[in-house]
């Protein structure tokens, strides 16, 4: 694809990793600004407008949910570093934990007429009138990280991201192994993420349907900790308080264990041998709890996602065929592994 320009040719890019992708960037950054400074130099001589061909990126606005968690910063990074890399314009939005802002944000890039929109969806529903005005203006979106949930047929092209039911469901099999031996009853505490969230509402029906068939177990409390670390020691505090004796903690991420777990130690309680703790992500300082035996089990929610949504983003452009949905890998990672083989995060495909 070319474009025609002036003196005022302008791209941007996102992303600060070094990595093949960022160099790659850079590149074409610093050949953009030698041709911008060339024009202008030849249109200073000649007192003329000159028109030179650039290469077009296409523009993919991309409204983010937020910063709450190490994860989102992970995922954040990562779409700005495979956006750079795959020479796409990236016009990114951070909602701030509101679906409000995620609205107006979306609506601002139908006005600006992007080529695709993408957007982690902070809670399931509510987004059927967006999505028309998207579909009206004929841009393509692209649902990304977390599920909506809509009655309406065909209001986004794809989706890309994980199988939160999985998630819940791995969790609760592990708990079934880990306690075989052990008889009941095994008390439960659960710390779940944002209210209506799609990650909240898979991990926490997940485990209820492994439970289901194991009756020993049973969940005596469950607090919304919205995904943050801070919240995680708030609801460690008030499961302290009304449920203390409790054998396994659930926490929907890895923050929230995190938090809790500085609760735990701050009341004498040995996080991974007093209570067993199960959380799910596995981003670097969950899986340095498990490496220093502080978390027994994580379940893997990965965010690197960037360099699959880019190729989407291309396909869907180039009207080449592409999957409807992709989920990514959910591994489990235990004490019990060779943490040799445990993943380095952030794990950037080659
Ligand atoms: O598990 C959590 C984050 O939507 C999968 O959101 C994501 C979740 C992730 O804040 O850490």
């Amino acid at each position: 694809m070319k474009r025609k320009t002036t003196c005022h040719t302008k791209q941007t890019t996102g992303g600060t990793k070094q990595t093949t992708g960022i160099r790659k960037a850079k590149q074409a950054i610093l050949y953009m600004l030698l041709i911008s400074l060339l024009t202008l130099c030849l249109s200073a001589c000649t007192g003329t407008e000159i028109e030179v061909e650039v290469p077009e990126w296409p523009i993919l606005g991309f409204s983010q949910l937020g910063d709450e968690s190490e994860w989102r910063t992970a995922s954040t990074n990562d779409i700005k570093r495979a956006a750079a890399s795959a020479r796409i314009q990236l016009m990114f939005d951070n909602a701030l934990q509101q679906q409000f802002n995620q609205i107006k944000a979306i609506r601002a890039f139908i006005l600006r007429g992007v080529d695709v929109i993408a957007f982690c969806p902070i809670v399931e529903e509510g987004w059927d009138d967006v999505l028309e005005e998207a579909r009206a203006a004929r841009i393509p979106v692209i649902v990304v990280d977390r599920e909506i949930e809509t009655e309406r047929e065909g209001l986004y092209t794809a989706f890309i991201g994980s199988d939160f039911h999985r998630e819940g469901v791995k969790a609760g099999e592990w708990m079934v192994e880990r306690f075989a031996e052990i008889d009941g009853p095994i008390r439960i505490a659960e710390i779940r993420g944002t209210p209506d969230s799609s990650p909240t509402i898979g991990r926490h029906d997940g485990l209820r349907e492994v439970l289901e068939d194991n009756p020993k177990f049973e969940v005596v409390i469950s607090i919304a900790g919205d995904f943050m670390r801070s919240k995680g020691r708030e609801c460690m505090e008030t499961i302290l308080q009304e449920t203390p004796d409790i054998d396994i903690l659930y926490a929907h991420n890895d923050d929230m264990a995190l938090g809790a777990i500085e609760i735990m130690e701050e009341n004498g309680i040995i996080p991974g041998t007093d209570i067993i703790i199960v959380s799910v992500d596995a981003q670097i300082s969950g899986i340095e709890a498990l490496m220093q035996g502080k978390i027994n089990c994580l379940i893997e929610c990965s965010p690197y996602v960037g360099d699959d949504l880019m190729a989407l983003v291309y396909k869907i452009i180039n009207g080449e065929p592409f999957p409807v949905y992709t989920f990514t890998e959910t591994r489990v990672f235990t004490e019990e592994d060779d943490f040799s083989i445990l993943p380095v995060r952030p794990d950037y495909r080659p």
